[in-house]
């Protein structure tokens, strides 16, 4: 008989044992769950990829000076519909004010800045993210990425 009672109260013990594991964990994971929900549910979805703005500079056998900006990576793909962030971070050269062509999208991409182009096409095709600072001046080269959608 003791030692049913004792077995009984252990039982019962490790029952509320067990059901405080459970329930903080239920908590504790529905808790996780939602946190994910509210801060990144779409960012899940959202690939991002990472841009910087370079430069190159040479002295041309003739003496001549040469300086290019450029997009770092110069092309990137996405799929058809795919929904990406495109955040590209200015370094080399003050001020980048580009457009994407065929679309609306411009902005500008500042010195030690980051500005996130949201991206999201629903034809295939290559589109060119141009800085018009550069595009028109007839230096050696164009500032130019390419938008590869596949
Ligand atoms: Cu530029």
């Amino acid at each position: 008989m003791q030692f049913l009672v004792i077995k009984k109260r252990s039982i019962i013990t490790a029952l509320l044992v067990f059901a405080i594991i459970v329930s903080a964990s239920v908590w504790f994971f529905s808790k996780s769950g939602s946190v994910s929900v509210f801060s990144s549910s779409d960012d899940k979805n959202v690939r991002e990829i990472h841009m910087v703005t370079g430069e190159y500079k040479t002295k041309m056998p003739s003496g001549e000076e040469v300086e290019v900006y450029r997009w770092d990576p110069g092309t990137i793909f996405l799929e058809k519909g795919e929904k990406v962030n495109l955040k590209i971070l200015g370094v080399m050269g003050s001020e980048h004010p580009f457009y994407i062509e065929g679309t609306d999208i411009k902005g500008t991409v500042a010195k030690g800045e980051e500005t996130v182009v949201p991206l999201e096409f629903d034809k295939k095709g290559t589109y060119q993210l141009i800085c018009d600072t550069h595009a028109h001046h007839g230096e050696a080269g164009q500032m130019i990425a390419y938008i590869v959608v596949k």
